[in-house]
């Protein structure tokens, strides 16, 4: 144990961010007697539901699932309203269990952590601030998100632009009114998609720059019937050991592993159209290879295609919007409520910035192909520098003074997601090279957050001073996870998964698509063999016996 724990600068764990992954390691370290410190950028927590406000964002994970699974009570007194629940019903949930379990006197609001070293005599980190602050810690725990990082492109004299604009991850807390408003929204992935039906609601006119058309489907979004939350609250804990074992972290649907041609074609077709007007993921678990091969993909985008198009008057416009350039999946399929019905509205403008990028933004709007888009707001939807973003904004140095924005210069590099070589007693909360962002980030975060807090447990208990992946170990896990998406149709497409979105970014298949089930199995048995794979520093143990 830490020996001055308790003390304001000297912690046995120091966590940076205060969503779901800090907020839940938070108060699990802190259940074990550790002392804690959490250091959040926002005013209060959230993480990505602090951030992401923009009108229309909403989780596209149900409810029911997309909750904390370590309490049943705390899942008995919360009760979700939609099938899909909005940004800001995520948000008071969160500050409703921030709350219930005292969580914010132990965070430390409205200060970025800039850089943690690691000093091996005293086995510590030493952490900074942006305030100048000082911390000491023996273990620091990164939960800063996989999607955390906003990043609006590098445009030219983008800072001449007269009017309003705005990054999706990075809404006004008043909210902007788009009332009469002519809006340019750059950018068509999930924020976009859910935001525009709601910008058009209120804007004159609209303005939709699309470099890549995406697959998107009706989320079915609903109220919740009265009692159907209830229902699911007897059997949510027993359902929740379920998803921990699962593919997804996901059990509201089931995947068929059949392969596409040993299945009836009849069959499979009924099975993408249940599984598509359904709403939700569950229509990439139709068949076994629909992730898996060209040809077994082609038959789910085709259904996916036809299902898209009939929802746009114009067939120029909805050739525009059909997917061509990558396979149904590997780009995060987007849930929408209304989206491409908002181009058959005669104030909505398309313009395809593949054939004509933007080359500037003007003082009065976006130019693209020669031609200024005059615009009184700009929203940028234009994505996150994704799953290593907000890890690599911390100047970390492990031992000997390594940075780990050298060592990540490639690609990132970890063992199990949870830590990488050089970096003692430094974990990460849904890293790269776990499932992650591929499955229920909730599931994969309590899974780590377990995971993390029984290893401190047993390390202290052990009195070992400092746990370190091998980078044998990492080597391997690294090959493995890179084995695994090579097995899939992931790495075809130009995705943030793949680091792709951002200019000079290592082309690297960043989270592990083996599953949550296998991938928990793995970690479990890690731990199971004393953390196979990891050095313990035992000659510290001795030294300070
Ligand atoms: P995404 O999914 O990364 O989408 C960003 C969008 O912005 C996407 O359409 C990009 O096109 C586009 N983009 C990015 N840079 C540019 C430039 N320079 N020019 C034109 N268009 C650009 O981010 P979201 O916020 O929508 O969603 C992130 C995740 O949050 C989502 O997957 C869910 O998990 C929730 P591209 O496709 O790269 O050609």
């Amino acid at each position: 144990m830490a020996q001055a724990r308790g003390s304001e600068t000297d912690f046995d764990a120091v966590v940076v961010g205060a969503g779901f992954a800090g907020m839940y390691m938070l108060h699990k370290l802190r259940s074990l007697g550790f002392s804690v410190r959490v250091y959040e950028a926002g005013t209060g927590v959230g993480g990505t539901w602090y951030w992401n406000r923009y009108p229309g964002a909403r989780c596209d994970v149900e409810s029911i699932e997309y909750q904390y699974g370590f309490s049943d009570e705390i899942q008995r007194e919360w009760t979700w309203t939609e099938r899909y629940a909005a940004q800001p019903e995520i948000l008071r949930y969160q500050n409703y269990v921030a709350d219930k379990l005292d969580l914010k006197k132990d965070i430390r609001f409205e200060t970025r952590v800039t850089a943690a070293d690691y000093d091996e005599g005293s086995a510590r980190w030493a952490i900074a601030t942006e305030h100048g602050e000082h911390v000491r810690a023996k273990f620091f725990v990164m939960a800063t998100g996989c999607l955390s990082s906003a990043r609006v492109p590098d445009f030219p004299g983008i800072s001449d632009f007269q009017g309003e604009s705005h990054h999706t991850g990075d809404w006004p807390h008043g909210g902007v009114d788009f009332t009469g408003k002519r809006v340019a929204v750059i950018g068509t992935g999930s924020s976009a998609v859910q935001s525009i039906p709601v910008i058009a609601e209120q804007a004159a006119e609209l303005l939709v720059f699309q470099r890549t058309a995406n697959f998107t489907l009706p989320a079915g979004n609903r109220p919740l019937a009265p009692g159907e939350a209830e229902a699911a609250k007897e059997s949510f804990i027993e359902g929740r050991k379920r998803a921990y074992d699962s593919q997804g972290g996901l059990i509201s649907f089931e995947y068929i592993e059949a392969m596409i041609d040993d299945l009836d074609p009849d069959f499979v077709q009924k099975e993408l159209s249940d599984r598509w007007h359904q709403g939700g993921f569950s229509f990439l678990g139709a068949y076994g290879d629909l992730m898996a091969t060209p040809e077994g993909n082609k038959v789910a985008a085709d259904y996916a295609r036809s299902e898209m198009a009939k929802r746009v008057a114009d067939p120029a416009v909805a050739e525009m919007l059909l997917p061509n350039d990558h396979p149904v999946g590997v780009k995060r399929l987007c849930l929408d409520t209304g989206y491409l019905e908002v181009f058959n509205q005669a104030k909505t403008k398309l313009i395809d910035v593949r054939k004509t990028p933007i080359e500037r933004i003007s003082r009065t709007g976006v130019v693209a192909g020669g031609v200024n888009y005059e615009a009184d707001c700009i929203v940028f939807a234009t994505g996150f520098d994704a799953m290593t973003g907000s890890i690599l904004a911390v100047d970390i140095k492990g031992r000997g003074g390594e940075s780990l924005r050298d060592k990540w210069a490639a690609g990132p590099r970890t063992y199990l997601g949870l830590s990488t070589a050089g970096f003692p007693n430094l974990f990460f909360i849904t890293g790269p090279g776990s499932p992650s962002v591929l499955s229920n980030m909730i599931i994969s975060i309590e899974q780590h957050v377990h995971w993390i807090a029984d290893c401190i447990s047993n390390l202290e208990g052990r009195q070992v001073r400092a746990i370190e992946a091998t980078p044998d170990a990492e080597n391997a896990w690294v090959d493995h996870v890179n084995e695994v998406a090579s097995l899939t149709l992931y790495p075809v497409a130009n995705s943030w998964y793949m680091g792709a979105n951002i200019p000079g970014k290592p082309r690297v298949f960043m989270p592990y698509a083996g599953g949550v089930g296998v991938y928990r199995q793995k970690i479990d048995e890690v731990a199971g063999a004393g953390y196979e794979g990891f050095t313990l520093d035992r000659e510290a143990q001795a030294a300070s016996a």
